[in-house]
């Protein structure tokens, strides 16, 4: 793989920007169709491999390739999505954190009809706001996030300065067995306690997931927490990171993570500086009391 030099992402920028340009005039031109070609997300239920537990059953998801995924828009451009509704259940996408019109906020009954099995719903908005956001259904929400469905947003901003890479962590808890199988997602007993925690953790499906980023490099690290319950409190050990933006929002003033809490529909991105020797690690990590649990790893 080409290692990526900040002076090889500014090329690759460039000539991404002349495109952009470029498909700018030709949608001008060419109308509405040609100005957003829409994403298909349809809804599945698959197999996944989550544990070592075995193969879990009755995972829902966006697309048929495991993890929904990560919907990349542009600030100011349009945006158009198709929602097929592959499931036994009604659904919708909402948008989460995304200003966008009404009607196109994906909450039944209020901004738009449920969307049956087999039926469709066109999206189309432009995002106003560049930074780290996430999608999932306002329908049986408990049942179908809990089983898989939460994606990441990233609307990208073509003025960003350029980072070396690019890491996207969707975090979420699993409710399974022992055998890998759905447990009850919810616990009555939890409410007067803090929730009812998952049982298995991951971030991107995996637990404890692995990303080479380059020696020496500025990774723009986007984190979304997906999960309906647990807050997180933020570490990174072997490196500087930096906080540059919490829930799309770029911080008035950047500070160093130290330990930030954050809780469930959150996001956190982080510019984080990569140690200059090859093979280092550098842990994003969860602290709760002193034990520190972590969460994905970079190597260097
Ligand atoms: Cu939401």
């Amino acid at each position: 793989m080409p290692i990526l030099t900040r002076r090889n992402l500014l090329k690759a920028s460039a000539i991404a920007g002349a495109y952009g340009v470029g498909l700018g005039i030709a949608g001008k031109f060419a109308g509405k169709a040609a100005a957003a070609e829409p994403l298909t997300l349809k809804t599945a239920k698959i197999e996944a491999n989550l544990t070592d537990g075995g193969t879990t059953r009755s995972v829902l998801t966006y697309g048929n390739a495991g993890m929904p995924p990560v919907v990349r828009m542009k600030k100011g451009e349009p945006f158009a999505a198709r929602l097929i509704n592959g499931i036994d259940d009604p659904t919708t996408i909402h948008w989460h954190g995304i200003r966008l019109p009404n009607n196109m906020d994906g909450v039944p009954f209020l901004t738009q009809p449920y969307v049956y099995t087999g039926d469709h719903f066109d999206y189309a908005f432009t995002p106003p706001d560049a930074g780290t956001f996430w999608y999932h259904p306002h329908c049986n929400t408990l049942e179908q996030m809990g089983h898989g469905m939460t994606g990441v947003i990233v609307v990208e901003n073509p003025k960003d300065p350029a980072f070396d890479s690019e890491v996207v962590l969707n975090l979420r808890d699993w409710r399974l067995g022992g055998d890998g199988q759905f447990i009850a997602q919810f616990r009555p007993r939890d409410a007067a306690k803090s929730g009812t925690y998952g049982t298995v953790r991951t971030a991107n499906w995996q637990q404890e997931p692995q990303y080479d980023a380059p020696s020496g490099g500025l990774v723009r690290l986007r984190i979304a927490i997906t999960d309906v319950t647990r807050i997180y409190s933020f570490r990174m050990d072997g490196a500087e990171a930096t906080v540059i933006a919490i829930d799309g929002n770029p911080v008035p003033q950047r500070f160093p993570l130290d330990l930030l809490q954050l809780g469930p529909g959150q996001r956190l991105e982080l510019a984080v500086r990569i140690p200059d020797s090859e093979g280092a690690i550098v842990k994003l990590e969860d602290i709760k009391g002193t034990n520190p649990k972590v969460l994905a790893t970079l190597r260097a």
